[in-house]
């Protein structure tokens, strides 16, 4: 028989996160032996600066992998033994594997991105696109824009040292252009977009509202949002409302934890029972 595997998710608040039930519903479908438990540091009454402790811990236990949510997804990059390029590129880790060989990091919020904007929004053009939010997700997110092809990339954050930082490594990364804005440019940048995804906390259920006048959306903009609790938010109801193209939260939300199910099991995850799980969540 093969040997059960054994994850969990370590971070701050995890305890009411659905990626857990999503691996293991995935799993029970497929008849593989799979715990996924959430570790949350705050209730364990760990700080995130024991993170060291708790890799080692998980290690000696006979985890498989963990899964790396905030705050400790730059902190964990030292503790590896090796790093995916594109994870280490980022500066962030989410998912790490206990292998024979040791720590290996991997980040599938781009990754997951990436594969969620293709089923979701595929042909999509990019020639232009404004995001919204420049904070972790947000790097994630615009690194997946960036290999995904978008020649030019307007960043909107309201910390303005942030976008432009973040813009800044991203144009050296990738050779792209990507510039950032303030919230003030966003009727411009959107004029000339052909998408604009939004990657800030507006719109989950602590805080209601739209991230951006709605009367800036057009017919022909595409639409992603990466808010997943509610996954129908007033920005995606706008853009619909108008005809244009969306891409709800789920799709990172779900993509994610496919890749990683993939890195951790050695299979693959079906996609769309995946989502049907989530969604039931
Ligand atoms: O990177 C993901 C992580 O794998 C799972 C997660 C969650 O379930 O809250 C959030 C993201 O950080």
């Amino acid at each position: 028989a093969q040997p059960a595997v054994l994850a969990g998710l370590v971070g701050d608040g995890v305890t009411p996160s659905l990626t857990p039930p999503m691996h293991m519903a995935e799993a029970r479908a497929q008849g593989l032996a799979y715990v996924y438990r959430p570790i949350d540091l705050p209730g364990l009454g760990l700080r995130p600066e024991q993170l060291p402790e708790v890799l080692d811990w998980a290690e000696r236990l006979g985890f498989t992998a963990l899964n790396i949510t905030h705050p400790c997804k730059r902190a964990v990059l030292e503790l590896l033994d090796r790093v995916d390029p594109v994870a280490a590129a980022l500066g962030a880790v989410n998912t790490v594997l206990f292998t024979p060989e040791g720590r290996a990091g991997f980040n599938t919020d781009t990754t997951g991105f990436a594969a969620a904007f293709r089923a979701g929004l595929p042909g999509a053009a990019l020639g232009h696109v404004t995001q919204l939010g420049a904070g972790g997700a947000g790097s994630a997110v615009a690194d997946a824009l960036l290999r995904l092809g978008a020649r030019r990339l307007t960043l909107v954050d309201i910390d303005p040292g942030r976008a432009t930082a973040l813009a800044a490594e991203l144009a050296e990364r990738h050779g792209a252009r990507v510039e950032p804005a303030s919230p003030a440019g966003v009727a411009e940048a959107l004029a000339h977009s052909d998408g604009l995804v939004h990657c800030t906390p507006r719109g989950m259920r602590a805080h209601p509202g739209a991230p951006i006048d709605l009367g800036l959306l057009r017919p022909g903009l595409w639409v992603a949002d990466i808010v997943y609790r509610p996954l129908d938010t007033e920005l995606l109801r706008a853009a619909r409302s108008l005809g244009c193209a969306t891409l709800d939260g789920g799709g990172m939300a779900v993509f994610q934890a496919v890749d990683a199910f993939r890195l951790i099991t050695g299979r693959e995850a079906d996609p769309a029972r995946m989502l049907r799980s989530f969604r039931s969540l």
